[in-house]
This record gives C-alpha cells, sequence and structure tokens, in this order.
C-alpha cells in the first residue's frame, strides 16, 4: 500500500506519530494509499523549516525565484499525464477533465506567478520638493495554506505559488480526502532544486492538522479554501491573533437565462456550468432561473441534453462525462438534499439517484445528474450549498423578480447572465451580489482578475496582484528633502 509522506525541510519523512489514515478510490470505494495523520509536532518541524529558510529564500531575487518555480511547472508539464491520473484516481473526476482542466490549470497557476513576481513593483508620492514617500511591499514571513478536494493541485497551487513567489515560507495541509498529487508535487519540487523549508507540505485531518497550523503563533496568515463553516472557524481563531486571512468559502450560484439569449450557445454552456467535476465547484450555477416564455423550450432541452450526454461512469473511460462523488460522505450529503427536495415539493425531471457502473467501479459513489423543478426559492434546497450533479430550474417573470431570488441566499460568490440585450446586462451586473459575474459564458478565467466572493462567500480576493497584495505586507516610507 502506497504511504504518501510529508514534505519538511526539502525532505520526504513520516509523520511524528507514524500513523496514517484511508486514502480511498472514490471509483471504487476502496482503500489505495495511506495519508499522514500529522499534527501539532509536524506543523512545528514544518514551521522550524520555514522559518530557517526565509532569510535566504525573501533575500533572493525574484528572477531567481521565478527560475525554480518555471522549472517546477516544466516538471509538472513533463508528467502531466502521470498527475492526471493520480488526480482523476484521487477526487474521482474523469480523466479528460484532470487532462484538460485540472493539471494544466495548475501548470499555468505556478507560471502566472513565477512571472508576475518579476513585474510585481510599488509606486512612490511625491510632496512637491519638500518631501518624498515610497511603498515598499515585503514578503510577510511563514504563512499558511489550507486546500480543498473539488480541485486539489488546481487550488493548491492557486495558493502556494503566489506566496512563494514573492518570498515567503509556506506551511501548506492539502484535504486529506485528496493527497495524492500534492504529495507527487513536493517529489518534482525536490527535482527542481526549491531550497529546503521554503515549501513544506504537512498532510493530515483539518481539525487536528489545519487547526494546529490556524493557531500557531509563528504562521502570520492563513489563505483557506473550503466550507463556509470551516472558514468560520478557521476566522475564529485567527483573527484575535491579527492574521491575514484569505477565505475562499462556498457558494449558491445563480444562472438567469433571458429569453432574448442565444439559445443553443446558452444550453451547451449551461450543461457544462451545472455539473462539471460533478458539480464539485465553487463557481458552478446550481440555481438556474429562466424568463418565463422559454421556460417549457429550456425545461425540454435542457433535461433531454443532460440525459443524452453526461455519462456517468469509470473517471479513467474515455466516454465517461460525469465521474464518482469524492467521499462517502460527500455522496451521503448530496443523496440527503435530493431527498429534502422532494419534501420541499420538488419535481425530480431527471436523475435524482445513485447509480452502479458495471465493474471495477460498483462499489463506488455515483450519482446521476439531477434536475429539480417546482421549488420555492427560498426552500432550504434552493439555500444551501449542495455541492454536487444538482441542479434546480425556476421560471421568472420579471427583472426585479429574479434579481431578488439571485441574491436571496447568504453567498455571494458567482452568478452567470445570458441575455444579447447589452443594457440589461450591464445593468444586472451591477446589482447582483457576487464576486464574479460571467456574461454569456462560464469559467471563462484570466488569472489576472481578483478571484472571490461577498457574504458567506469569504473574505478577500485570490488573483493577479490581489494574490501578491495579500502574501505582502506594504511599508510607506516617507523622507523630508527641504
Ligand atoms: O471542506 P472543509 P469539506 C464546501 C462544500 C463541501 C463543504 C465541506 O459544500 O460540502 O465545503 O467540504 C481543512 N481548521 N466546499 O469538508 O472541511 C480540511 O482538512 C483548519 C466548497 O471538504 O472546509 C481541508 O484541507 N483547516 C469549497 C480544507 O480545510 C481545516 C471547496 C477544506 O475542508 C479545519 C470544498 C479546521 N478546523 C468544499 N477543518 C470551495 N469554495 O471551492 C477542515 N480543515
Amino acid at each position: 500500500m502506497q504511504k504518501i509522506l510529508n514534505y519538511i525541510n526539502g525532505a520526504l519523512v513520516e509523520p511524528a506519530s507514524k500513523q496514517y489514515i484511508d486514502n480511498v478510490d472514490p471509483s471504487t470505494g476502496k482503500v489505495y494509499s495511506l495519508c499522514p495523520d500529522s499534527d501539532a509536532q509536524d506543523i512545528e518541524a514544518a514551521y522550524k523549516a520555514a522559518e530557517a529558510a526565509f532569510e535566504g529564500w525573501s533575500n533572493t531575487p525574484a528572477e531567481k525565484r521565478s527560475k525554480v518555480m518555471l522549472r517546477i511547472a516544466e516538471l509538472l508539464e513533463k508528467n502531466l499525464d502521470k498527475f492526471a491520473e493520480a488526480e482523476t484516481i484521487d477526487q474521482g473526476k474523469p480523466l479528460w477533465l484532470s487532462q484538460n482542466g485540472e493539471i494544466p490549470r495548475a501548470i499555468s497557476n505556478i507560471h502566472f506567478f513565477a512571472t508576475a513576481i518579476e513585474h510585481y513593483a510599488s509606486e512612490a508620492h511625491p510632496m512637491g520638493e519638500h518631501a518624498i514617500n515610497y511603498t515598499t511591499r515585503t514578503p510577510i514571513g511563514v504563512v499558511g495554506c489550507i486546500s480543498p478536494w473539488n480541485l486539489p493541485l488546481y487550488l493548491f497551487t492557486w495558493k502556494i505559488a503566489p506566496a512563494i513567489a514573492s518570498g515567503n515560507c509556506v506551511v501548506a495541509k492539502p484535504s486529506e480526502v485528496t493527497p495524492m498529487t500534492a504529495y507527487l508535487l513536493s517529489e518534482i519540487c525536490i527535482e527542481a532544486g526549491l531550497p529546503k523549508g521554503v515549501l513544506n507540505i504537512v498532510h493530515g485531518l483539518g481539525p487536528k492538522v489545519g487547526s494546529a497550523m490556524t493557531v500557531h503563533p509563528g504562521i502570520k496568515a492563513i489563505s483557506f479554501t473550503g466550507g463556509t463553516r470551516t472558514g468560520a472557524e478557521i476566522a475564529r481563531v485567527a483573527a484575535p491573533m491579527f492574521k491575514k486571512l484569505s477565505l475562499e468559502l462556498g457558494g449558491k450560484n445563480p444562472n438567469m437565462i433571458f429569453a432574448d439569449c442565444d439559445f443553443d450557445k446558452m444550453l451547451t454552456e449551461t450543461v457544462r456550468s451545472s455539473f462539471l467535476n460533478q458539480g464539485e465547484i465553487c463557481l458552478c450555477g446550481s440555481r438556474i432561473f429562466v424568463e418565463r416564455p422559454i421556460y417549457e423550450k429550456f425545461k425540454k432541452a435542457f433535461v433531454e441534453k443532460v440525459k443524452a450526454e453526461l455519462v456517468v461512469g469509470d473517471p479513467l473511460d474515455p466516454k465517461t462525462k460525469t465521474g464518482a462523488i469524492v467521499s462517502q460522505m460527500h455522496f451521503d450529503k448530496v443523496l440527503s438534499y435530493i431527498e429534502l427536495a422532494k419534501q420541499e415539493g420538488g419535481t425530480i425531471l431527471c436523475g435524482g439517484k445513485s447509480i452502479q457502473p458495471t465493474g471495477r467501479c460498483a462499489t463506488g459513489w455515483f450519482i446521476e445528474p439531477t434536475v429539480i423543478e417546482g421549488l420555492a426559492y427560498d426552500c432550504r434546497t434552493n439555500q444551501e450549498e449542495i455541492f454536487g450533479p444538482v441542479v434546480t430550474i425556476t421560471p421568472f417573470d420579471t427583472e426585479e423578480e429574479v434579481l431578488m431570488m439571485a441574491n436571496s441566499t447568504e453567498y455571494g460568490l458567482a452568478s452567470v447572465l445570458w441575455t444579447e440585450n447589452l443594457t440589461r446586462a450591464h445593468r444586472l451586473a451591477g446589482k447582483i451580489k457576487a464576486g464574479i459575474v460571467w456574461i454569456n459564458c462560464w469559467l471563462l478565467r484570466d488569472l489576472r482578475t481578483p478571484f472571490g466572493g461577498v457574504k458567506s462567500s469569504g473574505v478577500g480576493r485570490e488573483g493577479g496582484w490581489e494574490a501578491l497584495r495579500f502574501f505582502t505586507e506594504a511599508k510607506n516610507v516617507c523622507i523630508k528633502i527641504s
């Protein structure tokens, strides 16, 4: 049985406890590797390694930091197929998605920040001939990065890349549900010559290891992506310690479709924005609102397309469009929401139950893509994050009505809007309470843009200069001249 190891001070090491937790392949429901059950001792060792490396790394010229990061990206690219298969086995997503989405985006994350750092500058503010101010933006020191199981390497690199590029040293904790590709990345960091202690990866349970990181007095900032409840717990611990916090949390994103939209483009993209990665993306549009004149046409076409295209099966099979649900716990959670929807008066138009593929996946966790109609906009099914292959569809008559329903949840991460009316698009984009608005598209990403949400979807923004500013401290120096 493969043992995943921690990556501390440049070496692959066992957890201090020598204890491990089972790591399950969701496609089979069987244990296929072991993940370190690390604890506070491992966090302390990782912190000490990061602290010892900080002086050297933060004084390494940006060009040299960039070079070693580009080497990591290059090795990741060279091993893309190995990482893609590992990601699919660990998380359950279809192999084509790992090959064309997950791993290429992880490479882009590293490449983007490795090059951005060479252009990262700060500003000066002259006060006539009397004085001049200049701002320095220097790395914080040892920072913590905690990432989730839905897009494992994609979101892990989205955090550690800007942290390292800006000269910090990192203690990182991937999700214990999907630890494999972060472990494989640590092997590549060693091969690329990343100096020891710059990146330290400690695997293990969130409440044990994640909280040990959050409470550690030497770890001065925490960048977290995960559930809203966990984000609140991290904030409760870290806020009184005045740590910098970046919290990218849950979502319950509205997809607003007007009768004047480009119907065919909208339909294709809406199948994708509803069910990509088994709906396990915080940006998925899980509440679909359709202007009444095209509601019946949309309902018929959407259900037909979902049933015809979204083949559920072995994620390693190229024909599979919908893979396995990441864990038994999440599988049970998603099915419980489908039951709730029925109790709340919903009608299941397609899907609605688990499905057992044949062969090796007969014991895995699979749920049919599910479309539900007839629910009130403010029922629990339409207010709470399900984070699975489940969407609801609801008709609307006016802009005011759809805006009220769209903005009615505690979340405000992303939103999708389909209309050919430019004025309406800008008007609604200004009124939607979300950090991201996609108009006539979905998941079109420019890494320079600010990424994050409002309300219970989090605090702060990732991406571009936002990420580099999060991982640096600004200092103003004012010099009197005359
Ligand atoms: O996330 P958790 P889970 C949502 C989704 C999902 C729910 C819970 O609705 O059902 O969150 O998912 C670590 N201190 N999203 O349980 O628990 C944990 O080990 C410090 C949306 O997987 O938030 C993991 O590494 N760390 C989200 C990370 O936090 C702690 C993507 C996320 O785990 C901790 C994933 C603690 N007390 C889930 N407890 C998105 N926005 O994309 C756990 N962790």
